[in-house]
């Protein structure tokens, strides 16, 4: 990309396209274009393509998605399959319609089957069955997986795509229901310590496994893949290695001061058992995550506390 490319950021205000964002003028790059939800639809195939025709971005960065934790999953499973299937359907074929030179398109860890071998290489991808808790969602991703690769080899474009780890940082979802698990450990924790509580109460039985990923860190491999990668095999992106969900708790209850005792509730569900991604092919190509997950945690732990009297940035980032 050169500095002055038009690059389109779709997502620009959730968790990943705001990072995108963020590292994009970081290096420069000034010439970016988005539009919020309420001023373009990306459900319509109509206003995006009528987008497309009025901006022609040469790059584009697909982070719009509808994202959720394992109960927003398993509790609007129609919204995370058609919603995601619609928005990564629009924007690439407008895409490669409009002639963008490159797209970068960003799936998710869940594509690969429940029982995977750890860690998880870029070849297991459709080697057995999916964690039925986020099946949509993981169907949807797999569908934009397969769109980018099939117009790669009908129509020559250059559509990569990315299979971020769990992400965690500034501008994440903190609500206790739908969120990811670090946002909702960060809150019950913070909220425990405030209110004096004895004990805070983390869902499942805290033996799955869990890798994480600083968002500002992906945003960078991000960058770094939209430069210099250009096959159509999908890449992985996280740090190599995991913990349990227990482990995260305690060091969650650590950094925010938290005195009191973790209970599990086993009633909740736990999700697939193992998710740690094989990074070697981006690592041989010269890229490694940065942000240590302790580091990660009180940076996202500071956002939180800078932004918790705002409700509805924390409910709907
Ligand atoms: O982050 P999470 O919701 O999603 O949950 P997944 C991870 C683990 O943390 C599960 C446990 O075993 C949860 O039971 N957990 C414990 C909690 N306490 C909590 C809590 O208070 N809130 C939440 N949310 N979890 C998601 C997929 O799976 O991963 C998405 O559903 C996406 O589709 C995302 O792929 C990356 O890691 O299980």
């Amino acid at each position: 990309m050169e500095k002055n490319s038009k690059i389109y950021i779709a997502g620009h205000r959730g968790l990943v396209g705001s990072a995108i964002v963020r590292r994009l003028r970081r290096s420069g790059y000034e010439n970016l274009v988005f539009r919020t939800s309420q001023e373009l639809d990306l459900e319509r195939q109509d206003q995006v393509e009528a987008f497309f025709d009025q901006e022609r971005p040469e790059y584009v960065f697909l982070a719009a998605a509808k994202v959720g934790g394992i109960w927003a999953n398993s509790t609007f499973p129609a919204e995370f399959i058609y919603n995601n299937l619609m928005i990564e359907t629009n924007i690439a074929h407008a895409s490669y319609l409009f002639k963008a030179k490159k797209l970068l398109f960003l799936g998710s860890s869940c594509i690969y089957p429940k029982h995977c071998p750890q860690p998880m290489k870029e070849e297991y991808l459709l080697s057995g069955h999916l964690e039925p808790t986020n099946e949509p969602y993981a169907v949807a991703k797999i569908a934009g997986i397969k769109l980018c690769q099939a117009y790669n080899r009908q129509y020559g474009t250059c559509f990569i795509s990315v299979m971020p780890t769990n992400l965690y940082g500034p501008g994440d979802n903190f609500d206790l229901k739908t969120s990811h698990v670090l946002p909702a450990l960060i809150r019950k924790f913070h909220e425990a310590k405030v209110n004096g509580d004895r004990f805070v109460e983390i869902w499942g039985t805290g033996s799955p496994r869990r890798e994480f990923l600083y968002v500002d860190d992906l945003a960078d491999a991000c960058l770094f893949l939209i430069n210099y990668y250009e096959e159509d095999n999908i890449i992985n992106v996280g740090v190599g290695r995991d913990q349990t969900i227990r482990e995260l708790a305690e060091l969650v209850g650590e950094i925010v001061g938290f005195e009191g005792d973790i209970k599990f509730d086993p009633t909740q569900p736990d999700g697939t058992p193992l998710k740690l991604l094989d990074v070697s092919r981006l690592t041989d190509l010269g890229w490694q995550a940065r942000t240590s997950l302790e580091e990660g945690i009180k940076r996202a732990y500071q956002w939180y506390l800078e932004h918790q009297s705002s409700d509805s940035k924390l409910e709907s980032a």
